[in-house]
């Protein structure tokens, strides 16, 4: 019997900010972009629950979370505290919660900066995964002065779901004979691979919640949505992956930039690239990884349309120049005329590695 939790720190950026400035405690506070009152261009890396209560979140544009902190102000609360984000401090702060976690489990799974999955079906039973999950959750506090949201269930996708079915501090624990009960309230959203697209498709049909879903003959769903229809057949029904990957396959390392005017010269938007490919290969090298598979780049035109295109290669990728070579490959693509047509100047250049060894 798998026995699989999700471990995800709360409003991680912003609690870092927070216990390292003790004088942010209390305040609404957004880590991104530099907001420029009202004139900033790029976007909210994360809220605390504080400012979240604003309606402010991640990916929002900043201007946008400046506007709601001025309501706030109008409405006698007080403004948001805007801090830039200094990634050294939350990847060391990462580092430190994944050695903590790796104390208690066999096997872990880094998913994101600030969530991994750990193994701990050989404990043999959910009442001792809970005892050794609140353990976490005390260590972690106690010596990061961070804290985090933990879900345990059957498999990673259920796992995953009651990690952030109570945030902050949560604890939840899906026994497997649980697990329809468990899903049936929840929104189609909840499931993995459920982005707005999907969700309006299924809205459309007046599905809203997973047990709607359930109504749904798994035919009817391929029709629907394609291949992915079985997926979110299995999906619906609980099942997940049981066994985590290793370490080498889940990371990632990626940097993106909103710049302060669209670009348009060919020759700007090259060296931006090379650029930002330059910083993600540096922060790829200081992590002390040998080599990489995967490049992703990501490009936002200026009416918003966003287009991301990888590669994979089979042999491992290692210097500055292999991540140049690939990014500069993926770029040509889109600017070919068949993926740009109108020309669209570019607001966001974003590039990413994955698969490391
Ligand atoms: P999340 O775990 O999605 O968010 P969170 O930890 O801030 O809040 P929660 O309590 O809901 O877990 O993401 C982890 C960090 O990744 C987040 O602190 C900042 C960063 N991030 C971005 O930079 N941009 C984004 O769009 C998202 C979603 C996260
Ligand atoms: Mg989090």
């Amino acid at each position: 019997m798998a026995i699989i939790t999700h471990i995800d720190l709360d409003a991680f950026f912003a609690s870092v900010e927070e216990r390292d400035t003790p004088a942010l405690k209390g305040s609404p506070i957004v880590v991104g972009a530099d907001p420029k009152g009202g004139e900033g261009r790029g976007v909210v890396s994360t809220a605390n629950y504080v400012a979240r209560a604003y309606g402010i979140h991640s990916g929002m544009p900043i201007s946008r979370a400046w506007k709601l902190s001025e309501e706030a102000k109008r409405g006698g609360k007080p403004r948001v505290i805007f801090v830039t984000p200094q990634f050294s401090k939350y990847e060391k702060a990462s580092r430190h919660v994944l050695e903590i976690i790796g104390q208690y489990a066999g096997k872990i799974e880094v998913a994101g900066i600030d969530e991994a999955y750990a193994d701990l079906s050989s404990l043999g039973s959910y009442k001792k995964a809970e005892a050794v999950s609140r353990k976490i959750q005390k260590e972690v506090s106690t010596k990061e002065k961070l804290t985090v949201s933990i879900g345990i269930g059957p498999n990673k996708m259920i796992a995953k779901i009651a990690s952030g079915f109570k945030k902050p501090r949560g604890l939840t624990v899906v026994l497997p004979e649980n697990v329809q009960d468990f899903l049936a309230p929840l929104s189609v959203r909840e499931l993995p691979g459920v982005g707005p697209k999907t969700g309006e498709v299924l809205l459309q049909k007046n599905i809203k919640t997973v047990s709607d879903l359930w109504k749904i003959e798994r035919k009817d769903l391929v029709r629907r949505l394609g291949k992915w229809g079985n997926g979110l057949y299995e999906k619906a029904r609980g099942v997940g992956e049981e066994v985590l990957s290793g370490p080498e396959e889940a990371k990632s390392i990626g940097a993106q930039e909103t710049f302060d005017k669209d670009i348009s010269s060919m020759r700007t938007i090259f060296a931006e690239t090379k650029r930002i490919a330059k910083d993600v290969f540096d922060r790829f090298q200081k992590e002390g990884f040998a080599s990489f598979r995967t490049v992703v780049l990501t490009i936002r035109f200026a009416d918003f349309e966003t287009k991301t295109r990888s590669q994979t290669s089979r042999v491992a990728l290692q210097t500055h120049r292999d991540l140049e070579t690939a990014v500069l490959h993926l770029l040509m693509a889109f600017l070919d005329s068949r993926e740009n047509p109108y020309k669209k100047a570019v607001r966001l250049i974003g590039v990413r590695v994955e698969k490391f060894i």
